[in-house]
């Protein structure tokens, strides 16, 4: 096992997704999707940052980046031979592919730039993947065989589980993605947290669980990035992000499919925990594509909390 920062040889990503057997074509997805990244890059770097004129499936103005970045993972998902189909948080349509391999075929469901709003600002944003197999999108996010992100910060992470562990790789003076760290744990300890939502809508379940959190000496952590701020808790080890249900919005913001379903699966193989308050986000059947869901996602301990003071004061 390599620790973070000590890798004596680099592993590249496809080579680690061989080395854990990962079936082929699920290797070739994933290393697409990672090649695609380095479009997307290119285009947070160096594209326009103005609206596009569109808006996406919650009503949402769409920026040109936003745009951009779907289209360029479509494409790259549709001519991998291996994708049956895709939705995305941008386009709100399921869009069927005929996959050409042999082999088994997947079900990809992806926020192409989460957190969009922030590259004016210059703060780190990035690309969320669920990963299904077979053509059915709107099942439990407990049936995903992958799932992934890549932060786009001062440098370029990617992590990935294909249920057997969660690994770290960032992407090095060659634009490719080296291994860091194999293994990501979330083993708890004091920590920090990350709220998101405006606090004098929160219900008195949340509010009692962020005066614990504070009254037991937690650092506020908050980048306005969900990729970011769960890529935190899971290379800090520790503390809890939430983004509840609201007075005004019961279904809190953030999206099942597109978000919060890849993200509880990373975490829960990292030895944390995803709850909507009242169970484990995994376990939710989605009615929808565009579902949303609370969520209180991180160290085991702070998400039981959680769902403890809820289910007695809400
Ligand atoms: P954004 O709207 O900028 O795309 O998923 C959306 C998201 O960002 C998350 O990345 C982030 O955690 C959250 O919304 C931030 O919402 P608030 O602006 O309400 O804090």
């Amino acid at each position: 096992m390599a620790e973070r920062g000590k890798t004596k040889f680099q592993v590249d990503l496809r080579r680690h997704l061989r080395e854990k057997a990962v079936d082929r074509n699920l290797t070739r997805l994933i290393c697409e999707i990672a090649e695609a990244s380095k479009y997307i890059i290119n285009s947070i770097r160096t594209g326009d940052l103005g609206v596009a004129g569109t808006s996406n499936l919650y009503g949402e103005q769409q920026l040109q980046l936003d745009v951009l970045a779907d289209r360029i993972l479509e494409k790259r998902l549709k001519y991998s031979g291996v994708v049956a189909s895709v939705v995305s948080e941008e386009s709100g349509d399921i869009l069927r592919f005929t996959p050409e391999q042999e082999g088994p075929s997947y079900s990809v469901a992806y926020d192409p730039l989460d957190g969009s709003s922030l590259v004016d600002v210059n703060l780190a944003v990035g690309t969320i993947i669920s990963i299904y197999e077979g053509d059915n999108l709107l099942q439990k996010g407990r049936n995903q065989v992958a799932a992934m992100y890549i932060l786009y910060g001062p440098r370029t992470t990617l992590m990935y589980s294909t249920g057997e562990g969660v690994h770290e790789f960032a992407m090095n003076q060659l634009m490719e993605y080296s291994l860091v760290q194999e293994n990501v744990r979330i083993d708890g300890g004091s920590g920090i947290y990350s709220p998101g939502g405006q606090r004098n809508l929160y219900t008195a379940g949340t509010e009692a669980f962020v005066r614990s959190l504070e009254e037991r000496g937690y650092k506020l952590r908050y980048s306005g990035g969900f990729v970011p701020d769960i890529n935190q808790v899971l290379i800090k080890g520790k503390g809890v992000f939430l983004y509840p249900h609201l007075q005004n919005r019961p279904q809190g913001k953030l999206r099942l499919l597109y978000e919060l379903n890849p993200m509880a699966f990373l975490v829960e193989q990292a030895g944390g925990a995803a709850s909507n308050g009242r169970g484990p986000i995994l376990d939710v059947e989605p009615e929808n594509i565009d579902d949303c869901s609370p969520i209180f996602i991180g160290c085991k301990e702070d998400v039981a909390r959680a769902e403890a003071l809820i289910a007695t004061l809400d």
